[in-house]
């Protein structure tokens, strides 16, 4: 027999040293890659480095399941859609502590680290805000120390990757596997079948049984991804599953002749995981949509149920040991799937199964907006998932029952807290279906949860008035302050020691140097290196020249009509106008930058990017503003393009309608970042005022509760824009075409819109919105109270860190000891 030493083979994963380091990466660039050093492009070399990365997490990982599984510990299950990660490289060697000698090592070999860093591809598996949450929450489980595993869609096109051609956003498909993943696992031997359509039986013999015989069935394979926590004390799991058909070529089809024929279940099975949806509302409808939820959904829940009968063989136990945390409803089709495997699968009794369901699954909500909140036609959902619909129909019988009679439920409360919506259409509401599944709803921020209570929940909050609790969103300070932010991270640490990074509410520490002059100017230069960083970026990528020394006034997220783009754009062209008559003021010189990606089917959205690039083209060439205000905008804003961004600014928009954006989480990374905020009061911008301190933001506009009255009763846009002489000029301006000659009614009809209707209440937040930014340009002017203020919002910020969302997270919903 062979004796194998265990260490004969096995590089030393433990040393820190750059040359151990750089012997590993030619080793894998040699053995794994198959390319030789004198050949090999940087391309190869990202690759290689990879490779020794994930290598140096394998031990770490495997000893945190282990040690999950001896402590009987309890899981938590994080289920999303969305999952926008971004790069990981930078990541994973700043958690394991390997930055300087990883940077050493590779420069030993002729490689730059930040340049073979900036080639990995940007895995945008997610569209915004939701995506990027359930990516940051992934990296602060792993950091408090949460057993934990995301579980999504490994979508082969990510976000459609966004090209502006004459202003206009044009979508291309988005390929971040084109050069493979390196970072995952392809683990075959985890696989489920999961069915669609068909019928269900019924057998009656002792309780009755029912048994689902789909009319198709695809095979979930699952890719695993190590996501490292700070300084790897914790590593977990990121589960993605791809589908894949059950019999890839039918051969009796290929062998009669049908070569075409015998595809067609390969290419049902494929298009399952080949696009994320590019909207983030729901639209209405699309049976594929319907079939990712329940793909992935189903999958992942049958993982989870094997995992827990493996190691305890009963479920009695299932809420303390397993928890699953819904990311919106686009999973909430779970509730229903849970019970279908207790019940029909496990053999378990309808109302236990039913107790420990809702004692497992806990639902987040992340918007108000009526048209989000997603519903499907009842003849869909019960084609697709028959069994399914009628254990939703057995949940709204005994809901209604004990609504009515042990609550006392009117007839209209009773149409409103049903799972099924019968005012037009039948449909399946699956906001309602994860309410009444969960023992936890919980909302992203405080004002965002008030309104829950008060709006779409309200009837289902009456009846369980302890289900509903605020989480407040946050980030992750590795990605968005020491990664993104190496400058001042070195400042930081230079003043109060390290220390802040293993616990950022130490940034308090700074407080005391924000008077500091020394300090200011050192704070101030950090910003400036960013600031020449970004510049070079729009110089290289959009040919346009703009000075690190104006003021950087940055917008950047989803365009959508409530987080009113429009409004900053119209504010724009009126200070373009008021420069136009008075260059002899002193004005501030800013540069206004946007980026966003606009859903491809939500036509003023789309209308809107081409409004800001036909008013940067006039502004850029106009020589009396020359020097004074620039407008860019910069496209494919994706997670790296932000991580550019975000330390480069010095004044970050977050002008939402109030009572319409459920938290933001793009308005914590500027704040962390010593940019000032101009907001409303809406989402966690609420927050961030009580944390930094009403001196330190600038606020304006209607709040939520103003909204809603003036909603209620009667908004006259009208008599509004013609009170306002600045508006009316500047909506004159873009509806005759003075942006658009080449077709002057481009933006007719956006303009009257917001004259006869106004939804998003531009209009009643107009001068509010100029005289806070003319209150911004008086700040600017005194740089020791701007750098003031910008320090004290770095020193504050340190509570919007996601490790203090997971640890309530733990403390209040998933019940797990840290
Ligand atoms: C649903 C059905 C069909 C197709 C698409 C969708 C869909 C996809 C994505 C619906 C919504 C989304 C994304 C929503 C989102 O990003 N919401 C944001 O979540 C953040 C994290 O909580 C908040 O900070 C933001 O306020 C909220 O807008």
């Amino acid at each position: 027999m062979i004796n194998i030493s265990e260490t004969a083979h096995k590089p030393n994963l433990q040393s820190t040293e750059p040359d151990v380091l750089a012997a590993e990466i030619i080793d894998r660039l040699t053995y794994s890659v198959g390319k030789d050093r004198s050949v090999a492009n940087n391309n190869d070399w990202l690759q290689a480095t990879i490779l020794v990365t994930r290598d140096r997490t394998i031990d770490q990982w495997m000893e945190s399941t282990r040690e999950t599984y001896r402590t009987e510990g309890k899981r938590v299950y994080y289920l999303s859609l969305e999952f926008l990660i971004g790069r990981l490289m930078r990541d994973a060697v700043t958690n394991l502590g390997l930055m300087d000698p990883m940077r050493e090592a590779l420069k030993s070999l002729g490689v730059e680290f930040d340049v073979i860093a900036e080639m990995e591809a940007d895995a945008a598996l997610g569209n915004g805000g939701l995506g990027r949450l359930a990516a940051c929450f992934m990296e602060s489980m792993a950091t408090v120390g949460v057993p934990a595993f995301g579980y999504g869609i490994r979508y082969r096109h990510g976000l459609f990757s966004q090209r502006i051609k004459d202003g206009w956003q044009q979508e291309y498909p988005e390929t971040w596997l084109e050069h493979g993943n390196r970072w995952e696992f392809d683990r075959r031997e985890s696989a489920y079948e999961v069915g669609f359509g068909g019928s269900v039986s019924f057998e009656e013999n002792g309780e009755g049984k029912y048994t689902w015989h789909p009319a198709e069935r695809v095979i979930a394979t699952a890719y695993d991804t190590p996501i490292v926590g700070w300084k790897a004390e914790r590593i977990n799991t990121l589960r993605l599953w791809n589908a894949e058909p059950v019999d890839p070529i039918r051969l009796d089809a290929f062998n009669r002749g049908d070569h075409i024929g015998s595809l067609h279940q390969s290419n049902r099975a494929d298009a399952l995981t080949r696009v994320l949806y590019p909207a983030d509302t729901s639209e209405a409808g699309q049976a594929l949509r319907l079939r990712q939820e329940y793909f992935f959904s189903s999958a992942s829940l049958q993982d989870i149920l094997r995992r827990h009968h493996q190691q305890y063989e009963t479920f009695d136990n299932l809420p303390e040991k397993v928890a699953v945390q819904l990311n919106d409803t686009h999973p909430a089709v779970c509730v229903a799937e849970l019970m279908r495997l207790l019940v029909d699968i496990y053999g378990l009794e309808f109302g236990k199964a039913w107790e420990l369901t809702t004692g497992t699954i806990a639902y987040t909500n992340h918007t108000l907006l009526p048209e989000a909140l997603e519903s499907w036609p009842v003849p869909l959902f019960e084609g697709m998932l028959p069994r399914n619909m009628q254990i939703i129909y057995e949940i709204n019988a005994r809901l209604l029952k004990s609504a009515r009679n042990e609550h006392g439920a009117s007839d209209d409360a009773i149409r409103e807290i049903s799972l099924i919506d019968e005012s037009g259409e039948r449909r399946v509401r699956m906001g309602n279906l994860a309410f009444v599944g969960a023992h936890s709803i919980n909302g992203v921020s405080e004002l965002h949860t008030d309104l829950m209570k008060q709006t779409v929940f309200r009837n289902l909050h009456e009846m369980f008035p302890d289900r509903i609790n605020a989480k407040t969103n946050g980030i992750t300070p590795r990605r968005w302050l020491t990664q993104c932010n190496p400058g001042l991270t070195s400042l930081i640490s230079d003043t109060i020691g390290r220390e802040f990074q293993d616990d950022i509410t130490l940034l308090k520490e700074l407080e005391p140097y924000a008077d500091d002059a020394a300090f200011q100017e050192k704070f101030a230069a950090a910003k400036r290196e960013n600031k020449v960083a970004l510049s070079n970026l729009v110089r290289e990528r959009m040919g346009l020249s703009i000075s690190p020394d104006t003021m950087f006034d940055i917008q950047i997220k989803r365009i959508h009509e409530y987080k009113r783009q429009l409004l900053n754009i119209i504010e724009a062209v009126s200070l373009f106008d008021q420069i136009r008559s008075h260059p002899e003021k002193d004005w501030v010189p800013r540069v206004k930058i946007f980026a966003g990606k606009a859903a491809p089917t939500y036509h003023n959205a789309k209308l809107i990017i081409k409004l800001a690039n036909d008013v940067a083209r006039v502004i850029n060439a106009d020589p009396t503003v020359r020097d004074i205000l620039k407008v860019v905008f910069i496209p494919n804003y994706n997670v790296s393009l932000a991580e550019m961004l975000v330390p480069a600014a010095d004044l970050s928009e977050q002008i939402s309608t109030a009572g319409m954006e459920a938290s933001g989480t793009g308005n914590m990374k500027f704040a962390l970042n010593g940019a000032l905020t101009i907001g409303t009061l809406d989402g966690a911008n609420v927050e961030i005022r009580e944390q930094v301190g009403e001196d330190n933001i600038v606020i304006f506009g209607l709040t939520a509760e103003e909204v809603a009255e003036k909603r209620a009763n009667g908004y006259d846009p009208r008599e509004l824009i013609a009170g306002s002489p600045e508006l009316s000029q500047a909506l004159r301006a873009i509806a005759s075409g003075v942006f658009s000659p080449d077709d002057p009614h481009r933006y007719r009809d956006l303009v009257e819109g917001l004259y006869s209707h106004d939804w998003f209440m531009v209009a009643a937040d107009f001068d509010s919105f100029s005289e806070a930014q003319r209150e911004v340009d008086a700040l600017w002017n005194d740089p020791s109270v701007w750098r003031n203020k910008t320090i004290l919002n770095t020193a504050r910020m340190g509570w919007f860190s996601s490790d203090r969302t997971i640890r309530e997270y733990s403390r209040d919903i998933w019940n797990v000891p840290l």
